[in-house]
């Protein structure tokens, strides 16, 4: 028997859930719930098929229906639920007595007890008890509490539909400035977030649409708390602080004028009386143009407290985000400094938040990039409640088109020990309450936020692989202490199956992802250099410099980083006196830190004996080859996978492995030139098999500066404007051979230009610039955001073989001025986005290897 026919045979037998079968197309939606018969399920042959559910509930309804449909879909076996049964069971049932969210499995004389102390930890219960099965462990008596109260995720999604931040579609939760009629996405969304034991779901954005609270609008969040519901997930909403003006109709939003109080009050009922389980509100103030209480000269304990005492009799929160700056920072201050801004404004507020405020505070003091330091407001704030919120959407790490797992970043600021009063005070310890406890004890209400920001593609992230980082989320925000290989392990298995060479390459290439990531991109802590002013997604390094938003890293002639000491702008001293003086030095700071504290010459030597600018050259050669090489490792699995989602992330890799070169490139060609320090092993600027678009023959294309000029390879690009199409010719020099020909061009929202690849005039291949990569902010000529190549692999070519590029551009007069993508705090101009079929380079490299050229 073919393995093939078995699989369709279990299938047959089954007769459900045929197409989580790894040889049928799956399109993600199923994420890691996908349920797929299991080769070998030994270890639970003997487990009874009734399941009998002491709970009725919705909860306790939505447990045992997951579990008879996990087990009958894993197992090939009829599980059916009942209210009640003897024999060999399996109970569902709950436990007063376990402490709070806990649930316990154990075995019993008469079957499988799964009990929680309420139906949602139940559910979790079945949730655990189903991943075990899926990954293939022996099911084992086990007591399971969560480390944390709030375990929330934030969607930054807009009512019109659009999601600030967000990579994976439009909105599931709005359309047309309403919420959506059809909620079925939004209550799937909310089983796979209790899968993980998410509890809470902030579903609009923190820049929050300023009638968010109309009595309409909370009449429809009531059905999206309905669909939430049975999945024991709260709703949670954002709120601007202006609405008692804007909604209320009142002449001030003054958080201390007792009409303001009021008015949040009864808002707050009328919010309770239409969903009693409310969870409370996020509020995003006095930040990138955000109003909030500094209007009218009062503090952020103003501002959350009047919000918190209306919610308090409800059981409610407040989730007041420590995301407070300055975006308009004076550059030539040499001691202006954003990271400062979050201890400046909050500390002296310490001690004086209502007991349910919690201070929400991001895991470093910018803004998601790459690699920061940890946010000192973890220790520093010593007297009130705090959350840390991490950001599972890719903002500044490749938005769901590079693969990076962020567990591993997230483990790196958890573990971080911020020696609070001295002690070991790891940030895990901080956010699960136990640093700075009650007065009684008991630890304070904290908790862990992810920035999710799912969309309506049907897997959720839109890359397979980013999946991973909200299943990460989820487990380390109940036990921070969970094991990263855990967490690849029995998330790999679940999502793409137990056979061990695919468990084995995916949770390798995880595990070593966000390393890779950091070296092409943002090293030795400076931050991801992005093109910070517009969508943060390709290199784009001097935008971070000499404007008022501050992620500033001070590349001069002498140097380069900034400089946080207290030779500097002092933030090295918000930290804890130890590590503070660690912070201080240099030599004591840590390479990968070592930017962000300290301005150093392009010589500097780091700990691994390179300069600085060696080791930067280095490392962004060894992770764009790094990168190159998932292509070739996931290629390896093509049998072992369904063929969607293999050939979906196939096509990922491919974009990955060909963009990392752009950020190799623009990265180390920026510091061959700001530092006048050649690569030793002379590949900057030298790169083999390269022939520039502008050095070749060209027919119809016009050579275009590219801006900024570290994007395009030699700082130019061609562009064409013919309707018929352009041509770009040049000779093979190589000796006769196969190679791979790779033309790097780029690829515009709008407009789909076609290209030709032929040798010698014949045609070897075609490719079209159909893709969507943001687009440049404020000019839509060709930059990092847009750079991306085409290879075509194992071509004859002799020398003089003459190579042709023929392309098309889009000159369809109906793309003129569409925009892009409606973000809602962007400033994006309408502008001419036809697509002119632009060409950077093309390399000829050796067959057979991935080697980028
Ligand atoms: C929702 C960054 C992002 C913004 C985001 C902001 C925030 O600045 O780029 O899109 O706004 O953080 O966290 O509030």
């Amino acid at each position: 028997m073919t393995k093939q026919f078995v699989r369709k045979t279990i299938c047959f037998a089954a007769l459900t859930f045929c197409s989580s079968l790894s040889a049928i197309a799956e399109d993600g939606a199923a994420a890691w719930l996908r349920y797929a018969p299991l080769t070998d399920s030994k270890l639970y042959a003997t487990l009874p098929t009734r399941i009998v559910s002491m709970d009725n509930s919705p909860t306790g309804s939505a447990a045992a229906e997951e579990l008879r449909r996990g087990l009958t879909s894993m197992l090939g076996r009829n599980f059916v639920v009942s209210n009640a049964g003897t024999g060999a069971i399996i109970v569902l049932s709950s436990n007063a007595l376990l402490p709070r969210e806990t649930y316990r499995i154990r075995r019993g004389m008469d079957g499988l007890h799964i009990e929680g102390s309420s139906a949602a930890a139940e559910l979790y219960g079945v949730f655990h008890f189903l991943e075990r099965v899926a990954s293939q462990k022996p099911i084992v008596n086990e007591t399971q509490s969560p480390a944390a109260q709030i375990r929330w995720s934030d969607e930054w999604d807009n009512m019109d539909g659009t999601v600030e931040r967000g990579y994976a579609g439009p909105s599931i939760f709005f359309e047309n400035g309403h919420v959506k009629q059809d909620l079925t996405r939004a209550g799937e969304y909310a089983r796979l977030l209790a899968s993980v034991g998410i509890n809470g779901c902030n579903v609009n954005n923190v820049n929050a649409n300023l009638q968010t609270l109309s009595e309409q609008n909370l009449r429809d969040f009531a059905r999206v708390a309905e669909v939430f519901r049975p999945w024991g997930v709260k709703l949670a909403l954002s709120v601007d602080l202006t609405s008692p003006q804007v909604v209320g109709g009142l002449d001030t939003f003054d958080p201390l004028d007792p009409k303001v109080a009021a008015w949040w009050q009864s808002k707050v009922d009328e919010i309770y009386k239409l969903i009693p389980d409310f969870a409370g509100f996020t509020v995003k103030a006095d930040s990138e143009g955000r109003k909030g209480p500094s209007q009218y000269g009062r503090m952020p304990a103003d501002a959350a407290n009047v919000l918190a005492r209306a919610l308090k009799p409800h059981g409610g929160v407040v989730l007041y985000r420590g995301f407070v700056y300055n975006n308009h920072l004076d550059w030539n201050d040499k001691k202006a400094d954003r990271a400062r801004a979050g201890v400046d404004n909050f500390v002296k507020n310490d001690g004086t938040f209502e007991s349910n405020v919690v201070i929400q505070i991001k895991e470093g003091p910018i803004d998601f990039q790459a690699r920061e330091a940890v946010s000192p407001l973890f220790s520093a704030l010593k007297k009130s409640n705090v959350a840390i919120e991490l950001q599972t959407a890719q903002e500044y790490t490749g938005q769901q088109r590079h693969m990076v797992f962020l567990p591993s970043m997230w483990k790196w600021v958890l573990d971080t020990d911020l020696r609070a009063n001295g002690k070991t005070t790891p940030v895990k310890q901080i956010v699960t309450g136990h640093t700075f406890p009650n007065a009684d004890g008991s630890p304070r209400l904290s908790g862990f936020v992810s920035v999710t920001n799912v969309g309506s593609e049907a897997n959720w992230l839109h890359h397979p692989m980013a999946l991973a980082n909200l299943y990460g989320f989820g487990k380390l925000a109940w036990n921070p202490d969970t094991p990263l290989s855990q967490i690849t392990d029995t998330w790999t298995r679940m999502t793409w199956g137990n056979d061990p060479l695919v468990v084995g390459t995916i949770t390798s290439m995880l595990g070593k992802s966000w390393g890779v990531y950091e070296g092409y991109t943002g090293p030795n802590g400076m931050g991801t250099l992005t093109n910070i002013l517009g969508y943060h997604f390709g290199p784009g390094i001097e935008s971070a410099e000499r404007n008022g938003w501050g992620q500033w890293f001070r590349g001069e002639k002498d140097g380069i980083g900034m400089d946080r000491t207290s030779h500097g702008t002092g933030y090295a001293q918000q930290y804890a006196p130890e590590l503070a003086a660690k912070y201080e030095n240099p030599a004591a700071t840590g390479d990968d830190l070592l930017l962000f504290f300290h301005h150093v010459p392009y010589d500097y030597k780091l700990h691994n004996s390179k300069t600085l600018v060696q080791s930067i050259y280095d490392t962004h050669y060894a992770s764009a080859l790094a990168a190159a090489e998932y292509v070739p490792q996931w290629s390896a699995l093509k049998d072992k996978v369904d063929a969607d989602r293999y050939a979906q992330t196939l096509k990922l890799f491919q974009f990955q492995a060909g963009h990392a070169l752009v950020w190799r490139d623009a990265i180390n060609n920026w510091f061959q030139r700001i530092s006048g320090i050649a690569d030793a092993l002379g590949r900057v600027g030298h790169d083999k098999g390269r022939v520039e678009a502008e050095a070749s023959q060209l027919t119809g294309f016009e050579i275009i500066d590219v801006n900024p000029w570290e994007t395009a390879s030699g700082g130019k690009a061609v562009n064409c404007h013919v309707a018929t199409g352009c041509t770009l010719t040049m000779t093979a020099q190589q000796a006769a051979g196969h190679y791979n020909i790779a033309v790097n061009y780029h690829d515009m929202w709008n407009g789909v230009s076609k290209y030709e690849l032929l040798v010698d005039g014949k045609s070897i291949a075609t490719f079209a610039a159909d893709d969507k990569l943001p687009p440049a902010q404020f000019d839509p000529n060709p930059d990092g955001q847009t750079a991306t190549r085409f290879t075509a692999y194992n071509v004859a070519l002799h020398p003089g073989a003459v190579i042709t590029l023929h392309a098309v551009p889009d000159m369809r007069p109906e793309l003129q001025n569409v925009m892009p993508s409606a973000e809602a705090n962007s400033q994006l101009r309408a502008r001419d986005y036809r697509e002119f079929a632009p060409v950077d380079y093309i390399a000829i490299g050796p067959a057979g290897l991935i080697t980028p050229q």
